[in-house]
């Protein structure tokens, strides 16, 4: 049976793949992030190769109101989400803590933390009313292990594997499941975006060593999400293999 699968950033990388992946699937999708050209276009493509219903939330998830608002005013059919994946995130920036730039470090921590609560505020009731439903956040190895620079992002994703065990604690009694994906270095638009614009130095973080792709990563959430009522993943690291952890990529030459 078809499920409601909302995404929180599918405009791109993970949260894009993996609404391939679901799509593929036949589940119904609720799409979400701040492109909307790319919102639409994807709302397009998946309907017409797979046949699935997509809804499109246009939204910041800093955006506590509009949050708000915009999961309340679903329409019924929308409105029984069985799986959230708290996917929308980002770094910026790659520097010491004492030349860091406040203004990134606000932006890193309202999307990071406060977006995933927001979003997690709006849809878990639902969930738990219904005594169903499984979500997914994504933190990252830099939640596992802080590396060099690294600070205020690694603090975000360490606090979503913080957020992502006090769910499960807190959802317990109401039987909804809580699965956190920490991926490692996976080719998509974040480095782009945390070098803001810079495709060269991008670049250079894949280079010498086959990470993953996006679909890899949607692949592996997936299966999390395909598993037997009584069975959960509670936490799942996913690496390139040339990756042993945050620290240590084994690149060629
Ligand atoms: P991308 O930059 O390719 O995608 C990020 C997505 O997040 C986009 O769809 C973007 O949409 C959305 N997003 C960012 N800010 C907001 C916001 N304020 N409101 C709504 N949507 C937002 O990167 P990835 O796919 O790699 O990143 C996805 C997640 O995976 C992030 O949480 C990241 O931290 C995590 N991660 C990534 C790893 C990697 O190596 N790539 C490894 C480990 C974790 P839009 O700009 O349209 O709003
Ligand atoms: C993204 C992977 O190593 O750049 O979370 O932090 S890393």
């Amino acid at each position: 049976m078809s499920r409601i699968v909302c995404i929180t950033g599918a405009t791109s990388g993970i949260g894009k793949a993996c609404a391939a992946r679901y799509a593929q699937a036949g589940d119904d999708l609720i799409i979400t992030g701040r492109r909307a050209d790319r919102l639409q276009q994807l709302q397009q493509q998946l309907q017409d190769q797979h046949g699935v219903r997509v809804y499109v939330l246009h939204l910041d998830v800093r955006d506590r109101t509009s949050v708000e608002k915009a999961v309340q005013a679903l329409p019924a059919e929308w409105q029984a989400v069985d799986v959230l994946i708290n996917n929308a995130g980002l770094a910026l920036g790659l520097q010491s803590l004492h030349e860091g730039n406040p203004a990134d470090w606000d932006v890193m921590i309202d999307t990071n933390i406060k977006g995933l609560l927001y979003v997690t505020r709006a849809i878990a009731p639902g969930m738990i009313a219904r005594r169903q439903g499984h979500i997914v956040n994504i933190g990252s190895t830099a939640a596992k292990d802080t590396y060099p620079n690294g600070n205020v992002y690694c603090a975000t994703k360490r606090a979503v594997e913080a957020l992502s065990e006090a769910m499960r604690i807190d959802f317990l009694p109401y039987g909804i499941k809580v699965t956190a994906v920490h991926p490692g270095a996976v080719e998509t638009e974040f480095s782009v975006v945390r070098f803001k614009g810079d495709t060269q130095r991008a670049a250079q973080v894949y280079q010498g060593f086959q990470p993953l792709t996006a679909a890899d990563v949607a692949d592996v959430i997936f299966y999390c999400t395909s598993l037997p009522p009584h069975v959960c993943i509670n936490d799942l690291v996913i690496t390139p293999t040339a990756q042993a952890n945050a620290h240590f990529i084994h690149k060629n030459g």
